[in-house]
């Protein structure tokens, strides 16, 4: 997708067939967005992960909404722009997954 279109919702069913590609990640429930835990060995992994995700994200002009403590960083992507998921999401989970591996 080119970096100024206007990224649009997914559609319910859409939604559903990029997340059965994307395990460990789920719907979040009373709001349109997906969501991930990643836990790692030590906070220096985690911090890692976000550094490197960061990068991707700012590369991106999408970015997350995560919360660390420790070794665990809880990840939620929705697009606010669309009020929803959108591809966006879809592709920084694909990437963040990579990143974390
Ligand atoms: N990140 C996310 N997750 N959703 C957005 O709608 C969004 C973003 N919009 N990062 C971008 C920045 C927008 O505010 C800037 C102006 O391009």
């Amino acid at each position: 997708m080119a970096q100024n279109a206007r990224p649009r919702k997914l559609t319910a069913d859409a939604r559903k067939t990029a997340l059965a590609k994307l395990p460990g990640w789920s719907e979040v429930s009373g709001r349109d967005a997906i969501a991930r835990k990643f836990v790692f060995k030590d906070f220096n992994q985690a911090f890692g992960f976000m550094t490197r995700a960061a990068l991707v994200a700012e590369k991106m002009d999408h970015h997350p909404e995560w919360f660390n403590v420790y070794k665990t960083v809880e990840v939620t992507l929705s697009t606010h722009d669309a009020d929803g998921v959108t591809d966006l999401d879809i592709t920084l989970a694909e990437a963040m997954d990579r990143i974390a591996r």
